[in-house]
C-alpha cells in the first residue's frame, strides 16, 4: 500500500484545482452566497483567518456538492491606518505596500486549500471599488441622510485623527495607539442612521434562530431604546435678576422622583455655557473636564443656581419637596444622550450616589424605594454614607407622599400622569444610537466626494468626474506627516465649483473604513460592473456569514443599515418588501487561543526555545527540568504563543489542520489550539487511507464491474429488494453509513455551529467500516463512497486522492463535482435493521431502571398498531424477557427486590 504524505497531497491537488477553471454559473440551479468576513491585509494569515476560512469552505464545498451556484468571494478591507502607518514610518506608497500585503496573504490562502471565487476578487482601496463607495455617498447625501455637523469628537493626539465613539474604550484611550483621547469640536461628516434605528430593531427579531442569541442582544443594548419620562425641572439663576428658566431631564426611574437631591447638567448644556461666560473658574473646570473618564466623579457647583422640585407646588404636604436644591456641572453627564442632564437621586443610582457623596459632602442619603411595602408606617428612610444605593423597583416609603406603599411601576406612571396636567413632565423614549461619524482626517480612505465653494457651498461631485482619486504619492512625501495629508496636498486639494465654475477645494475628509465594508458584499456580486456599485439583478442577501465576535456590533449594524438603505433605493428591483436584513444566518466563530509556556516560580512566559517538547504529554523547561505550567491565551507576541498557519500546513498538510481545527472545539467557543494532538486526526486519517486501500484490493478481486461502482450512486443498485437478505455485517455498514450521512447532512445544512460533531461522526464511521467491513463489495463500495464524500468539504485533498484510488477508471469525475450522498435507508427500513441480532428491552420495576436485556427481534409491526406494542405483542416480549436469566433473576427471584 501507498504511504500517505498529507503535505504532498497537498502539493499534487492544489495545483490540479488552480488549473481548473471556475464553472461557468448555471441559472437552473439553486443559489447560495456564503461569505466569510473579509480580511485587513496586515501580510500574514493568523490562526483566527484559518479558523473562519476553513468553516466557509467547508460550509461552501458542501453546497456546491448539493448542486447549488455556490457564490464564495474573497476580497480585502484595504484601507486603514496601518498601510498609513507604514508609509509614514517607512516612506513607502500605502498602495505598494497593501498590493504586496494582498499577494502574500493570497499565496497563504492557497495552501489552506481554502477554494474562492477569484474572479470576484475585490480591494476597498482600489479606485475601481471605492468610486461606488464615493456613489453611495453621494446616493445618502441626495436623501439628506449624509451631513456635516460641529460635534464634540474624540480626537486622538497620537494618530492625529478623529475616533468614533466605539474606537474609544471605556478609560477614554484610543482602540488603536492607546493614547488618551482628547475632546475636540470640529466639523464632521455623519450618516443618518438614526433614522433607521426603529427598523433596525425590530427587524433583529426576525433573525433570532439564524443569528446567535448573544449577538442579536449586543444590537438590541446597542441600539439601547429606553422608555421613560422627560421630567420638566423650575431654575433660578440666582444673579441675572432671579431668572427663572425649565431644565427638562431624561429618567427611566420617575418613581424615584421624591428622591432627587441636585440636578446635574452636562458641559455644554445651554446653561452652562451662559454661566461660563462670567465664570473663570468654571472655565478651567470645563477644559480640564473634556478630557476625564465618562464616569469621573468630578463637579462643579454652580453656586449662582438653584432648583426646586418640580412636585413643590401640587404636593404642599411633603416637607423635602419645598427644598432649593443644587445645580452641578458633571463630566459624567454625556450632552448627546436625553436632555443633557440628569436627575441625581443618590438614594437609589449608584452614579449618583458617588457623586453626590464626592461633591455635596451629605450627612446621610434619603432613602425613597424599598424592596418591601411598609404600608403606611413611618420610617426611618436614610441610609449612611457608606451604604450602596438601592437601584432595583420596589415600594415607595413614607417620603412619597401619596404614592406611598405603591410599587415602583405604578408610581411611575402616576406620577408622570400627575406631572403632565401641569406640564411639568411627558412619557418619552430614548435611544443610545447616535448617528454615525463616518469622517476621518487622514490619507488612506476614500475621498469624501464633496466640493467646497465660497459661493456655492458643498457641491457634490458629479457622477462622471467619479472616482475623486487621492492624489498619487511622489517619492517618500508621506514620511514624518503629522495631521491629514490631504490638507497639504495643493494640486489636488484645488479644484473648480462643478455649479458655478469659479475656485474651489476638495473635502479633505476619508470615509472611516467600516463604510467599505458596509457595502462590499453586494459588490462580490457583480465585481465588475462599471457603470453601477451593483446592478439590481444581482442583489441578493448572504446566505451564510462567518466571522470573528468583534465584529458582533458595529460592522454588522453598519451593514444593516446600508442595505436597507440601498434595498428602498434604484440599486435594488423595485418593490422590495420591509425589513429587508443582509445576513440571512450569522455564524459567530470563537477565537483562537495559543498554548502558553510560564515558568512556574516567576510567571515568566517562556520561549519556544526553552520547552523542551521531546516527550508532548511532559514538556520540561530545559536546564532546570521543571515543568512548565501550562495555559491556553490569546495569541500575542508578548506571550510567545502565536501559531503560523503555514507552517502548521506544510508540515501536517492543510487537511488535517482543516480537520484538527473544526474538531477542537464547536464553532463559537474559544479554540485552544494544541498542536500536540493534531496526531489524533493523522491516525484517524492513516486508518481511513488503509480502508480505501483495502477496498480497492477487494473491489478489483469481486467481479464487481467499475463501471457498475461508478454509475452507482443511488442506493437503488445497492440495496437487495428484501434487507432480510443483507449479511450481518452489510447491514451494520449500510446502518452506520445512513446514519452518518444523516446527521452530518442536517448540521452543516441546518446548525454549522456543531462543526466539530461531523468530523466526530466522521471518525466514528471509519472506524466501523475498519473493523467491520461489510461483506458484499457493493456495500463496501457504497459506504466508503459516501464516507469519502462526506470527509470531502473537510479534506478536500486526501478525499481526491483516495477517490482516485478507488476509481481506477480515469474517466472517474472528481469527488468535489459528485453529488452529496443521500440518506440511504427509510425509517422503516432503519427500524428494521436496528432491530436485526435482537433488541434490547428496559426493566423498570417501580419506577427504577434495574436492568437491559437483549430479546430477539419481533416482526415489524403492522400500521395499525403503531401506537404501542398490542396485549398479545406485551405477552409475546414478556415471555422473551423472562428467558433470559437477567429477567428472569429481576422478575421472578427477587421477590426482596424492595429491600435493595
Ligand atoms: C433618575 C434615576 C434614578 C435614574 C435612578 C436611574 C436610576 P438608560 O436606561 O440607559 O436610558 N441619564 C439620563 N440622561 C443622561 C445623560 N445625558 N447622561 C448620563 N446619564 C443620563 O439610562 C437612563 C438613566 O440615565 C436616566 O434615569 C438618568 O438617570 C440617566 F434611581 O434618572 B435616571
Ligand atoms: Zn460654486
Amino acid at each position: 500500500p501507498r504511504r500517505l504524505d498529507l503535505p504532498a497531497l497537498d502539493k499534487k491537488w492544489q495545483s490540479l484545482w488552480q488549473a481548473k477553471e471556475r464553472p461557468t454559473p448555471d441559472d437552473a440551479k439553486p443559489k447560495s452566497y456564503i461569505l466569510s468576513m473579509f480580511p485587513y491585509p496586515s501580510g500574514t494569515l493568523h490562526m483566527g483567518h484559518l479558523r473562519v476560512y476553513t468553516i466557509s469552505d467547508v460550509i461552501s464545498r458542501f453546497w456546491k456538492m448539493r448542486g447549488h451556484d455556490v457564490v464564495h468571494p474573497m476580497g480585502w478591507d484595504a484601507f486603514g491606518l496601518p498601510a498609513e502607518n507604514a508609509a509614514i514610518e517607512r516612506g513607502i506608497d500605502p498602495a505598494v505596500w497593501t498590493q504586496e500585503n494582498i499577494q502574500r496573504m493570497k499565496d497563504q490562502l492557497k495552501c489552506i486549500s481554502a477554494e474562492f471565487d477569484w474572479d470576484r476578487e475585490l480591494a476597498t482601496c482600489d479606485p475601481d471599488f471605492y468610486e461606488h463607495t464615493q456613489r453611495i455617498f453621494l446616493m445618502l447625501y441626495q436623501k439628506n441622510l449624509a451631513y456635516q455637523a460641529e460635534a464634540l469628537v474624540n480626537y486622538d493626539p497620537v494618530d492625529k485623527t478623529v475616533l468614533a465613539n466605539e474606537q474609544v474604550d471605556a478609560n477614554g484611550f484610543s482602540w488603536r495607539s492607546g493614547a488618551k483621547v482628547e475632546k475636540l469640536n470640529l466639523k464632521q461628516w455623519f450618516f443618518r442612521i438614526t433614522e433607521f434605528k426603529e427598523a433596525l430593531l425590530k427587524d433583529l427579531d426576525s433573525l433570532s434562530g439564524g443569528w446567535p442569541e448573544r449577538v442579536l442582544t449586543m444590537q438590541r443594548n446597542w441600539l439601547g431604546k429606553s422608555y421613560g419620562a422627560k421630567v420638566t425641572f423650575p431654575v433660578t439663576i440666582n444673579s441675572a435678576g432671579s431668572e427663572k428658566v425649565n431644565v427638562d431631564v431624561f429618567t427611566t426611574r420617575p418613581d424615584t422622583l421624591y428622591g432627587v437631591e441636585y440636578l446635574a447638567l452636562s458641559l455644554n448644556h445651554p446653561i452652562v455655557l451662559k454661566a461660563a461666560e462670567s465664570d473663570e473658574a468654571l472655565r478651567s473646570f470645563l477644559s480640564e473636564a473634556a478630557s476625564f473618564a465618562p464616569d469621573s466623579k468630578a463637579g462643579y457647583r454652580l453656586s449662582d443656581v438653584e432648583v426646586t422640585h418640580p412636585m413643590c407646588s401640587i404636593d404642599m404636604e411633603t416637607p423635602h419637596l419645598q427644598r432649593k436644591l443644587p445645580v452641578f456641572v458633571a463630566p459624567y453627564v454625556l450632552s448627546d444622550y436625553g436632555e443633557g442632564a440628569v436627575m441625581g437621586v443618590p438614594g437609589h443610582d449608584t452614579r449618583d450616589m458617588l457623586f453626590f457623596k464626592e461633591n455635596a459632602n451629605p450627612e446621610s442619603i434619603p432613602v425613597v424605594i424599598e424592596a418591601e411595602s411598609s404600608g403606611s408606617e413611618a420610617t426611618d428612610s436614610v441610609v449612611p454614607k457608606s451604604d450602596k444605593a438601592f437601584t432595583q423597583e420596589g415600594f415607595l416609603n413614607s417620603r412619597c407622599g401619596k404614592y406611598q406603599g405603591m410599587h415602583s411601576k405604578e408610581a411611575s406612571k402616576l406620577i408622570v400622569e400627575h406631572l403632565e396636567q401641569i406640564g411639568q413632565a411627558k412619557f418619552v423614549e430614548s435611544w443610545r444610537l447616535r448617528d454615525w461619524l463616518i469622517s476621518r482626517q487622514r490619507y488612506w480612505g476614500a475621498p469624501i466626494p464633496i466640493i467646497h465653494c465660497g459661493d456655492c457651498g458643498p457641491v457634490p461631485v458629479p457622477t462622471k468626474d467619479l472616482p475623486v482619486k487621492l492624489p498619487k504619492i511622489e517619492g517618500d512625501w508621506l514620511k514624518g506627516k503629522k495631521g491629514n495629508p490631504l490638507e497639504t496636498s495643493e494640486e489636488w486639494l484645488h479644484t473648480s465649483c462643478p455649479s458655478c465654475g469659479g475656485p474651489a477645494k476638495r473635502d479633505t475628509d476619508t470615509m472611516d473604513t467600516f463604510v467599505d465594508s458596509s457595502w462590499y458584499f453586494l459588490r462580490f456580486l457583480d465585481s465588475t460592473n462599471k457603470q453601477l456599485p451593483f446592478s439590481p439583478e444581482s442583489a441578493q442577501p448572504v446566505d451564510f456569514y462567518i466571522g470573528g465576535v468583534e465584529h458582533a456590533i458595529l460592522h454588522l449594524l453598519y451593514a444593516r443599515f446600508i442595505y436597507k438603505f440601498l434595498s428602498g433605493s434604484e440599486l435594488f428591483p423595485a418593490g422590495q418588501p420591509a425589513g429587508a436584513e443582509p445576513f440571512k444566518v450569522l455564524l459567530s466563530q470563537g477565537m483562537v487561543h495559543g498554548k502558553t509556556f510560564t515558568e512556574p516560580s516567576t510567571g515568566r512566559f517562556l520561549l519556544p526555545e526553552e520547552v523542551d517538547l521531546t516527550r508532548p504529554d511532559k514538556p520540561l523547561i530545559k536546564g532546570t527540568q521543571v515543568t512548565p505550567t501550562i495555559s491556553f491565551e490569546k495569541m500575542s507576541k508578548s506571550k510567545y504563543n502565536g501559531v503560523d498557519p503555514t507552517l502548521t500546513t506544510s508540515k501536517y498538510g492543510a487537511d488535517a489542520t482543516r480537520a484538527h481545527i473544526l474538531f477542537s472545539a464547536p464553532v463559537s467557543e474559544v479554540l485552544e489550539w494544541d498542536e500536540s494532538k493534531i496526531v489524533g486526526v493523522e491516525r484517524w486519517f492513516g486508518r481511513l487511507w488503509k480502508l480505501v486501500q483495502d477496498t480497492q484490493q477487494s473491489l478489483t478481486s469481486s467481479s464487481l464491474a467499475t463501471s457498475d461502482v461508478e454509475a452507482a450512486s443511488s442506493q437503488a443498485t445497492f440495496l437487495p429488494s428484501s434487507l432480510q437478505d443483507l449479511s450481518d455485517a452489510d447491514a451494520e455498514a449500510i446502518l452506520a453509513t445512513h446514519k452518518t450521512i444523516a446527521s452530518v447532512t442536517t448540521c452543516i445544512e441546518s446548525n454549522p455551529y456543531g462543526l466539530n460533531t461531523v468530523v466526530s461522526d466522521l471518525i466514528k464511521l471509519t472506524n466501523a467500516l475498519a473493523s467491520a467491513p461489510a461483506s458484499s463489495p457493493a456495500i463496501t463500495y457504497l459506504s466508503v463512497s459516501s464516507l469519502l464524500r462526506l470527509l470531502a468539504p473537510i479534506a478536500p485533498a486526501l478525499a481526491s486522492e483516495s477517490w482516485e484510488v478507488l476509481h481506477t477508471s480515469s474517466a472517474a469525475s472528481s469527488i468535489l463535482s459528485s453529488p452529496w450522498p443521500s440518506t440511504l435507508l427509510t425509517e422503516e427500513q432503519v427500524e428494521v435493521l436496528s432491530s436485526r441480532g435482537g433488541q434490547t428491552v428496559a426493566i423498570q420495576i417501580n419506577g427504577k431502571l434495574r436492568c437491559a436485556v437483549t430479546i430477539p427481534s419481533m416482526e415489524p409491526a403492522s400500521p395499525q398498531s403503531k401506537k404501542g406494542p398490542s396485549q398479545e405483542e406485551q405477552d409475546w416480549i414478556l415471555s422473551r424477557v423472562l428467558e433470559t436469566a437477567e429477567g428472569k433473576s429481576w422478575l421472578c427471584e427477587k421477590n426482596d427486590w424492595e429491600k435493595r
